[in-house]
């Protein structure tokens, strides 16, 4: 039975991850946080209890800023594969704190590896890097590729190229089996509820269901290649069981802008909306409504405003993805559209808002976050 390690377990990708792995007869540990309220709701329905005989999931307290921690953690799980997903992950938050984002997303990746090294697993333990499309930033050249050269535009995407190239690094200099998946942004009903896709699907079922009123944007001509989390944890696995450790994009190939995705949230929703006005005067109102998901809408509202707070110190404006690598290498094709991702959370945050709204109806309080 293999061993996995996965840091980040309790995020989007480490939740599906693990899912995927407990499938395939692993035995997965993950490090999760000690936080003073619970985080591992995505996690909580694969839990296993410790006290039962032979638990195939298990939780250690850790953190990828913590060298002794994870080289002791390392130590003692011995696993098969380490994959790195943990971060702070959100690129807007890296300008607030860029220090802690270079410590977690840079120097963790460094601690992992010399972990793994320094205990003399450098030829037994394989080793995936969570890197990034962010790494493009200003980008070279459309669609990007895994020869197109990097630009990174955050305190985010600076720190991920250190992790990049340290994983090429350890590859070469030690002969480790380790890879960078360079991921194009992908989404499901579990992502962030501050990244821009979540953010528009949760608010407008809000919206939609007398909740809240508008949706306040930063910059809806950003162009994003968006794809299902569930696919692309799909190829991380696979990029770790093949002959030869290298490095692949995982993309859809397909590019969108932040306000077609609006528009298409809107759509499940059975709202049409039309886009009017420039820069931060531009809104999108309501034209017509065709379906009973949206009771709390009507023509003439307006439910998408700009807020200069949103826009960021430096802006990567385009991401569009060239998959043929791993198409080729890796017989990898994502399996999910973005429309249908789209769908799948717009459903999920509208059954959510419905509860919401007849909690409310009754009386009852509902869950605020300041969070946006
Ligand atoms: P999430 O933000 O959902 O999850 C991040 C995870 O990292 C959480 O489990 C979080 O813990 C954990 N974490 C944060 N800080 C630390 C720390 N100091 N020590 C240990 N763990 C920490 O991200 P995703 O699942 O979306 O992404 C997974 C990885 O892939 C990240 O590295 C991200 O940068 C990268 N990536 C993501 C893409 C995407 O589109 N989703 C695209 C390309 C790369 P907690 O739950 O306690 O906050
Ligand atoms: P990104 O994702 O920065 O690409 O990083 P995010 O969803 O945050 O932003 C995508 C684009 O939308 C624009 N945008 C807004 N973004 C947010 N969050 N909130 C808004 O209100 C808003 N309005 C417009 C942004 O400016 C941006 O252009 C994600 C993360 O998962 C990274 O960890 C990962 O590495 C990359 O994807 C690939």
């Amino acid at each position: 039975m293999k061993r996995a390690l996965i840091t980040g377990i309790t995020g989007q990708d480490g939740s599906y991850l693990a899912e995927l792995l407990l499938e395939k007869g692993y035995e997965v540990h993950g490090i999760k946080r000690r936080a003073s309220s619970f985080n591992t709701q995505r996690i909580d329905h694969i839990y296993q209890d410790p006290h039962e005989p032979n638990p195939q999931l298990k939780l250690h307290y850790g953190d990828l800023t913590d060298t002794s921690n994870l080289t002791r953690l390392i130590s003692e799980i011995k696993p098969d594969e380490v994959y790195n997903l943990g971060a702070q992950s959100h690129v807007a938050v890296s300008f607030e704190s860029p220090e802690y984002t270079a410590d977690v997303d840079g120097m963790g990746t460094l601690r992992l590896l010399e972990a793994i090294r320094f205990l003399g697993m450098e030829k037994t333990c394989r080793f995936y890097q969570a890197s990034t499309s962010e790494l493009y930033g200003l980008v070279q050249e459309t669609p990007q590729s895994e020869t197109t050269p990097f630009y990174p535009r955050s305190p985010y995407a600076v720190a991920k190229l250190y992790s990049y190239w340290i994983t090429v690094n350890y590859r070469e200099a030690y002969g480790m089996y380790a890879c960078n998946g360079i991921l194009f942004n992908h989404e499901s009903p579990r992502r962030g509820e501050t990244f821009v896709t979540r953010k528009i699907t949760r608010g407008l079922a809000n919206i939609a269901q007398g909740l809240d009123d508008c949706l306040h944007m930063g910059n809806i001509d950003a162009l994003r290649d968006w794809g299902h989390a569930k696919d692309y944890v799909r190829m991380q696995w696979m990029m770790l069981q093949q002959d030869k450790a290298d490095d692949f994009v995982i993309a859809t190939g397909k590019q969108y802008s932040v306000r077609d995705f609006i528009a298409m949230s809107a759509a499940e929703l059975g709202i049409e909306l039309a886009f009017s006005g420039e820069g931060l005067e531009e809104t999108g109102t309501v034209t017509r409504v065709t379906s009973d998901m949206a009771p709390a809408v009507s023509p003439g509202d307006v439910v998408v405003r700009i807020d200069p707070r949103y826009f960021r110190p430096a802006e990567v404006e385009t991401l569009l993805g060239d998959p043929t690598k791993a198409r080729e290498v890796l017989g990898w094709e994502p399996q999910i559209t973005t429309q249908q991702m789209c769908a799948e959370m717009v459903a999920e945050d509208l059954r959510t808002a419905r509860r919401h709204a007849l909690l409310k109806e009754h009386g009852y309080d509902v869950p605020v976050s300041s969070e946006n």
